[in-house]
């Protein structure tokens, strides 16, 4: 039986990457004088790689202009991620990012039939906690049982490290959970861990295809208010 909804953050809870984290990567090159500018085609490619440090050491490595020392380009990418999750803290602070359609919904749903809500996500508690204060206040933490972030996980999805943790604090097996994505590389993560996935398109990933995935839908607008087996199915 279901008895916990897995959240991934970033694309699926509200559309952080296009509007949050490449602006504020953005603000963090301009801040340290860096001539880089990640545009919204540039920064969807750059999406494959997963974590914002992790990404950064990607971009370096593609750059002449980059350190030329793995331990030089480990320190600047340090850096620019820390200042990044502070612009990217301000940003959402300042509200610039709302919920996705359907999102509220069926987290209302879903605690009043007795599921647990929890987070499996590649990004820093940083910013889910600035991201999560903008949309539900400090009293957020109460709305989830789990909350597993990169510091707790830090081999990133498409591993499925984030999902074996959340389900190891919610004492859980993979058949009792349920997770929502929505990126291939998620949908990995999710299905790695053998927990059935839902995928919620969000705007980069709004062609891609996404084998294994139990349903996929443009956003959660379009479930059926919901009994836990549609949940499963995605039928509406
Ligand atoms: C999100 C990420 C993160 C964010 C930025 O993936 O890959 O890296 O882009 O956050 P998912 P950080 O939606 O699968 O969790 O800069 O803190 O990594
Ligand atoms: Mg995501």
């Amino acid at each position: 039986m279901l008895k916990a909804l897995i959240w991934d953050v970033d694309g699926t809870i509200a559309e952080t990457e296009r509007d949050g984290h490449r602006v504020a990567f953005n603000k963090a090159f301009a801040a340290m004088g860096l001539a880089r500018e990640w545009d919204e085609v540039a920064y969807g490619t750059l999406l494959q790689v997963t974590g914002g440090r992790e990404r950064l050491l990607h971009d370096m490595g593609t750059r002449a202009d980059a350190p030329h020392t793995a331990v030089a380009r480990e320190a600047l990418a340090r850096l620019l991620h820390k200042r990044k999750n502070a612009f990217f803290a301000e940003l959402v602070a300042a509200g610039a990012i709302a919920l996705r359609p359907g999102v509220q919904r069926l987290i209302d749903e879903c605690l009043a039939a007795g599921l647990r809500m929890a987070v499996a996500t590649t990004t820093s508690r940083s910013n889910v906690d600035a991201l999560f204060a903008s949309l539900w206040g400090r009293g957020w933490p109460t709305l989830f049982a789990a909350v597993v972030c990169a510091e707790d996980a830090p081999a990133k999805k498409p591993d499925p490290q984030v999902y074996f943790e959340v389900l190891q604090r919610l004492r859980l097996r993979r058949g009792d959970a349920f997770a929502i994505e929505d990126s291939p590389n998620g949908l990995a993560a999710a299905r790695a861990a053998g927990i059935a996935c839902g995928v919620t398109r969000s705007a980069y990933f709004a062609t891609a295809a996404f084998e294994g995935a139990v349903w996929v839908r443009d956003d959660l607008q379009t479930l059926e208010p919901m009994t836990l087996d549609r949940l499963r199915q995605g039928v509406s």
